[in-house]
């Protein structure tokens, strides 16, 4: 009798906890399945890096000695669920105990908790311990506190694993350089290229599977770059730490039309996918500011990002599903406008980050949480399908890391839960922190009427609507002070254009 060890698309880690104690009978069971591919609308390039990467994965699995079962997607006999191929799978080998890593996602842990009344062998769901937290550790932390908010949570994270610290205190003295980043795009900023990995055979023979049967799905798949094995993707990490780390943190938050990677990394995909380890990014990151090539304002933000805010996003989905999934804290209940999909839009900003969203399933944290979100913050859009856009768009997404995102701090649908306020601004924002408005149909400077930026009256109406909600939020103090001197005229204004524009949008 043997072991089957069920391994995910996003479990592609060598130190996977159910990889643990192998025998030389077990046989590891990974799948292309149409449930998974399915589940959301997710962009063509990340069904074709989950797919190449697992392949690869497999083959590394096999040269361990691993006796590998992968099941193809375009397999005749591929039933398209985890539940059929493991069903398939103990009927071709003898199997008494069934091994898997915790899954990223409710859905599944539902389903896997499900098969000990399904299956006669024996199930062992063991713990994703590829994290630098533990759910319990989270849990245990939030216990009592009526609010959770990271920077308390990470600051335990940095003196737990002794990271940026010279003795008990924070490296510099302070715990966060913040004051010295998020500075606006300067004229002629011209980011280092980042690594790019030309398609293997294996990648190219994804490409065309994904080419055939997913083309109704989102997205471009021509110009598909990304690091599919663990070698290449630190290699785009060790790029970004040489190259870009040192501008990360002064321009993580500005937006340049035509740039869509920036200083940032673009390692998320490889870290959720279990490609790259988290620890093993932190260190690297710590290492060069130790050694006088990347400053620490940069440093303690990456890291921030990576120790602090991924670790407590988890926390909290794991802490709050499945309730968490229908939060709607501001009765919002608008669709979801066509745009989101098309980028036929005249709103230029969105127009941008749509676009390099088709283009490359990735826009940066200020893209998705001011312009995409704040919009959908602003206009009222039902978080259901705000969150089902987020969640398919992007190849970092899985639901633990999008769901808090997206619902918490860019919707502010959890009521406050995690974020001290929501995250609403109008065009001037967006103006101060990007080179779009300058090439917009919209007039940013203009605050009602045909021509103004839309972002300027969805503002106020989304503080006029939701003034019961939010005038108590201290945070939020200065703008319904300005609200309140508004005399009935302007408010008028700032509501029928409001109200003129949502229902244009909604039947485009
Ligand atoms: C996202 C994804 C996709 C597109 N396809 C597969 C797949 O075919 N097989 C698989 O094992 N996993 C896939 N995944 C990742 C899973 O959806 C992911 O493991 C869960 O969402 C839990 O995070
Ligand atoms: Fe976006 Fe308004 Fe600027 Fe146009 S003017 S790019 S809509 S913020």
């Amino acid at each position: 009798m043997a072991t089957l060890r069920l391994i995910l698309g996003d479990q592609l880690s060598p130190n996977l906890s159910s990889l643990r104690d192998p025998a030389q009978d077990d046989h590891i069971l990974m799948a292309e399945l149409a449930a998974e591919a399915g589940y959301a609308n997710h962009h063509k390039k990340k069904i074709a890096f989950i797919f190449s990467a697992m392949r690869h994965f497999a083959d590394e699995l096999r040269g361990m000695g691993h006796q590998v079962d992968y099941i193809r997607y375009d397999d005749p006999d591929n039933t398209g669920d985890f539940t059929g191929e493991v069903e398939r799978a103990l009927n071709r080998h003898a199997i008494d105990r069934i091994v898997v890593t915790a899954p990223g996602e409710y859905r599944l842990q539902a389903i896997f908790d499900s098969w000990k009344d399904q299956f006669s062998c024996a199930i062992e769901i063991r713990d994703d311990d590829r994290f630098l937290s533990t759910i319990d550790a989270f849990k245990d932390w939030a216990h009592g506190r009526k609010t959770l908010r990271m920077e308390f949570f990470y600051r335990e994270l940095r003196r737990q694993h002794h990271i940026l610290m010279d003795g008990d205190e924070p490296v510099g003295g302070q715990w966060n350089y913040d004051s010295e980043n998020r500075q606006p795009p300067k004229e002629g900023l011209s980011p280092p290229p980042r690594h790019i990995t030309p398609p293997d055979a294996i990648t190219s023979e994804v490409l065309d599977l994904v080419e055939r049967h997913f083309q109704d799905h989102f997205g471009r798949l021509d110009g598909f770059d990304f690091a599919t094995t663990r070698s290449d993707a630190e290699r785009v990490l060790a790029r970004f730490i040489d190259e870009r780390l040192p501008l990360f943190g002064t321009y993580q938050d500005a937006m340049v039309e035509g740039e869509p990677w920036m200083y940032h990394a673009h390692i998320g995909l490889y870290l959720n996918a279990g490609l790259l380890d988290p620890m093993t990014v932190i260190k690297a990151a710590e290492w060069a500011y130790r050694q006088g090539t990347a400053p620490l304002n940069a440093v303690e933000g990456f890291i921030r990002q990576i120790l602090g805010w991924r670790e407590y996003i988890r926390g909290i989905y794991w802490l709050k599903m499945p309730e968490y999934s229908l939060e709607n804290a501001l009765d919002a209940h608008r669709p979801l406008p066509g745009f989101y999909w098309t980028a036929q839009t005249k709103m230029n900003c969105l127009k941008q980050v749509v676009t390099e969203t088709r283009d490359h399933a990735y826009a940066h944290h200020i893209q998705r949480l001011m312009v995409l979100g704040n919009f959908a913050l602003l206009a009222g859009i039902d978080p259901r399908e705000v969150n089902a856009w987020f969640l398919g768009v992007y190849a970092d997404a899985y639901e633990w890391v999008e769901l808090p995102n997206v619902t918490g701090m860019t919707l502010f649908a959890d009521g406050g839960y995690l974020a001290s306020k929501p995250y609403a601004a109008s065009g001037a924002y967006i103006n101060r922190m990007s080179t779009y408005c300058k090439n917009c149909g919209y007039k940013v400077a203009q605050k009602n009427g045909e021509n103004a930026c839309p972002f300027n009256y969805l503002y106020w109406d989304f503080l006029i609507r939701n003034q019961d909600k939010l005038s108590s939020n201290p945070r939020l103090g200065m703008p319904y002070r300005t609200l309140a001197k508004m005399d009935a005229e302007k408010i008028n204004r700032i509501t029928s254009d409001s109200a003129q524009f949502l229902n244009e949008i909604e039947h485009k």
